[in-house]
């Protein structure tokens, strides 16, 4: 399988969250996506590729202008303010405040933002537009023939909707590559989000389209990040309807119990008649991610590709959350070799 990365993900690195009262660093590091590129090598999995760039079209395809021209332009803003600290929001026009956007800096993050959780850095944009080119070129790669691709992206994309960062997401990959499978004459696109964070993002971006089906798998928004998206009753609306199928997961749920909704989601998605598959894969659904309350092991990982390859349709793997740093190269990888060892 072709992977696509790009070094400039190296650009971003938060310095830290906040978690529990605590300032830790950033679970979202550099580090994750070399591990995963160093497991593609080790295993050679196949051609690893540098993204080309399409420019800001594709992107503008899912993110309004508006949202883009504050996140391209928001570090220098910053910096000219006299910072060199990262630049984060704490004030959301949350129920009871009006959603009218601000003048200032801190008041158009907050606007464009639904947590604290996605630091903008000197580099954040540039690591941003690369992810997106990569995801772009993995498409571009797919619609000249190939079966699949994997594209490497970091930051992740799928907690970020049309004008809205956070979760560590700014751009949302999946949904840029969705769009242009779409705009280069595909009918039908699948998401499967089998990331552990329901991907409320795309969710959001596709709601009332029936181009795109999207499924996720998630740990249940009762007790789990994002908490306002993600439930089983969220179906689609207008010509969406039906469209959307959201399979929230107790906390604790291991292969067996993960392993049926996965199930479920394929039928559904043989039923849809994809022309294509985008796989959001987040491997943060592994027992020992720091931040997650899944219980996968690795061989499960293997599986979960076997499944996937099942579907018989063309499959872009895009690369979401996973945190437990040692063990994301192998995750992800078995995945990507399940999926090709069942073809
Ligand atoms: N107590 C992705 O996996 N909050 N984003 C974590 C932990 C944010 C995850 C708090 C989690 C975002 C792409
Ligand atoms: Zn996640």
């Amino acid at each position: 399988m072709l992977t696509i990365y790009s070094d400039d993900h190296h650009l971003h690195h938060g310095r830290c969250e906040l978690i529990d009262g605590k300032l830790m660093p950033c679970f979202e590091m550099p580090s994750r996506a070399d591990h995963v590129l160093q497991r593609v090598k080790d295993r050679e999995l196949g051609p690893v590729q540098a993204p080309r760039d399409y420019g800001r079209g594709p992107i503008e395809r899912i993110h309004s202008n508006d949202y883009l021209n504050f996140f391209q332009g928001a570090w220098q803003r910053w910096a000219e303010m006299g910072n060199s600290e990262d630049m984060m929001p704490f004030t959301w026009p949350a129920r009871t405040l009006r959603a009218i956007k601000p003048q200032t800096l801190l008041g158009e993050l907050g606007y464009y933002s639904f947590d604290g959780g996605a630091p903008i850095t000197a580099g954040t944009w540039q690591a941003a537009y690369s992810a997106a080119q990569v995801a772009l070129t993995a498409q571009a790669e797919m619609q000249a023939g190939a079966y699949s691709a994997f594209a490497l992206c970091r930051p992740p994309g799928h907690h970020a909707a049309s004008d809205v960062m956070g979760g560590y997401c700014y751009l949302n990959n999946a949904a840029i590559a969705a769009q242009a499978f779409l705009d280069s004459g595909k009918q039908r696109v699948a998401i499967l989000d089998v990331d552990y964070h329901h991907g409320n993002g795309t969710q959001a971006i596709f709601y009332e389209r029936s181009d795109v089906l999207f499924a996720s798998i998630h740990g249940h928004p009762e007790f789990e990040f994002p908490f306002f998206l993600g439930y089983a009753d969220e179906t689609g609306e207008g010509a969406g309807e039906g469209f959307n199928v959201n399979y929230p997961l107790a906390s604790g749920s291991a292969w067996d119990v993960w392993s049926a909704a996965l199930e479920q989601s394929c039928q559904r998605i043989d039923d849809y008649a994809a022309d294509i598959i985008v796989v959001s894969l987040g491997v943060d659904t592994f027992k020992n991610d720091p931040i997650s309350q899944f219980k996968l092991d690795s061989p499960d990982y293997l599986a979960m590709g076997k499944r996937i390859a099942a579907l018989g349709k063309p499959t872009l793997f895009v690369m979401e959350g996973g945190y437990a740093v040692e063990e994301i190269g192998i995750n992800a990888v078995n995945v990507l070799e399940g999926f090709e060892s069942a073809l």
